[in-house]
């Protein structure tokens, strides 16, 4: 299948660009065992990388243009190295924009560059295109024009580019996991200090499965940004009450209850989540760790709940979705995944039990709401690196 990605992107790269690419780059999306919108309130997250990408192929030039040929968009875009960029209407080059001004910012230098890419993570599915993309374009402009940056600054140059160019105030969740990927192995990762270890997902006997609900959705216009905003007035109050504590993770529920009154039911109920998810992941990654499936899964299905009816990421064609999966035999969580507002949901099911609970959601999915789900059963990956050359199939 990365085969098939590959040899797509290269010829596309030779019919628009009428040449050869001279590397190929693999950047891929991510899945969130645990850990959702706690990115960006200090929290634990346990993601890890999979076997869906963007693919880069590459050729550098004599000149100081960077071209783009976008082959699922069939759409193009170039810019002058040598000219300060600003946010453009084209959404998806504004990522790739956005990369450049944060790598132009660190005084860095690059140039000429055809690049075409194209992408086997579904969009607006809550798997990460979107940080595949930027962290993808910042490693390869690293190992193209040696710009010494290591994996974190990549990552976040990513996050930067999502903020400032895509407008989208997300965690460093998401940039991290694909540059930072392995095969076989969750992150644990500390969003406060970026610190990480990884560990085998223990799960012997059971499968993660995606099923995509197929309602797409653009961080930019759900209400990312307005969860974002929520949590930072309840932070603040709890700050100005509490100038003891320094990390959010750090405030106790009896602290948040006293807080009430003073931040507002919304705040409240947000930070309230946040707090119990917190929480929840560090039982998650002993769960994990120690092989106890059904504890595993249980928390994942308190996840749901949260972010369905707290922090309310959810919507209806997610919550029937996971209320019915529930229902299935074999069947030890379900919850909806990344952003939210929707996209997948997560699924943990025996593995002999898999292609039953498909079949069945799938039926009552289209039933209930007309829509053609898809499955996505991935494979835990290896984050952003360069195909080797002599491994390319022509
Ligand atoms: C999106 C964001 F980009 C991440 O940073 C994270 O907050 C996630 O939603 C929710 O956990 O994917």
């Amino acid at each position: 299948m990365q085969d098939n990605l590959i040899n797509h992107t290269k010829n596309s790269f030779r019919a628009f660009f009428q040449s050869e690419p001279e590397r190929i780059f693999l950047a891929p999306g991510r899945i969130n065992i645990i850990g959702e919108h706690v990115d960006y309130s200090d929290g634990f997250v346990l993601p890890a990388a999979i076997d869906k990408y963007i693919c880069f192929a590459v050729k550098k030039t004599e000149d100081a243009e960077i071209s783009f040929f976008a082959k699922d968009f069939n759409d193009s875009f170039s810019f002058d190295v040598h000219e300060k960029q600003i946010p453009v209407s084209k959404i998806w080059a504004n990522y790739l924009l956005g990369v450049f001004n944060a790598i132009q910012e660190l005084g860095k230098e690059v140039g000429g560059l055809q690049i075409a890419f194209s992408s086997t993570i579904p969009m607006g599915s809550g798997l990460s295109s979107s940080a595949a993309l930027e962290c993808g374009f910042a490693y390869l402009l690293n190992e193209i024009f040696d710009l010494h940056l290591n994996k974190k600054e990549i990552a976040v140059i990513g996050q930067k580019s999502e903020h400032t160019f895509a407008g989208v105030k997300c965690g460093i969740m998401d940039q991290f996991s694909s540059v930072f990927g392995k095969e076989h192995q969750v992150i644990m990762l500390d969003c406060n200090s970026l610190e990480h270890q990884y560990f085998e997902a223990n799960i012997d006997g059971y499968s993660l499965v995606l099923f995509d609900s197929c309602v797409k959705h653009t961080h930019l216009t759900s209400g990312y940004n307005d969860r974002r905003r929520d949590v930072d007035n309840g932070k603040k109050i709890l700050g100005e009450k509490f100038p003891e504590v320094n990390k959010f993770r750090d405030f106790s529920f009896e602290m948040l209850d006293e807080a009430r009154s003073e931040m507002g039911e919304v705040p409240y109920k947000r930070c309230f989540y946040l707090l119990k998810e917190i929480k929840r992941v560090e039982k998650a990654a002993k769960a994990l760790s120690e092989g106890n499936i059904e504890y595993l899964g249980e928390l994942l299905n308190e996840t749901h709940t949260g972010l369905s009816t707290e922090f309310e990421v959810s919507c209806d064609e997610l919550d029937f979705m996971v209320e019915q999966t529930l229902k299935e035999e074999g069947v030890l969580g379900a919850r909806i995944m990344g952003g939210g507002f929707g996209g997948c949901s997560i699924n943990l099911i025996k593995d002999e039990k898999v292609n039953r609970v498909i079949e069945n959601i799938t039926d009552l999915y289209k039933q209930a709401y007309n829509i053609d789900m898809k499955v996505y059963k991935v494979k835990i990956s290896d984050g952003i690196n360069e195909y080797q050359r002599n491994e390319i199939v022509i």
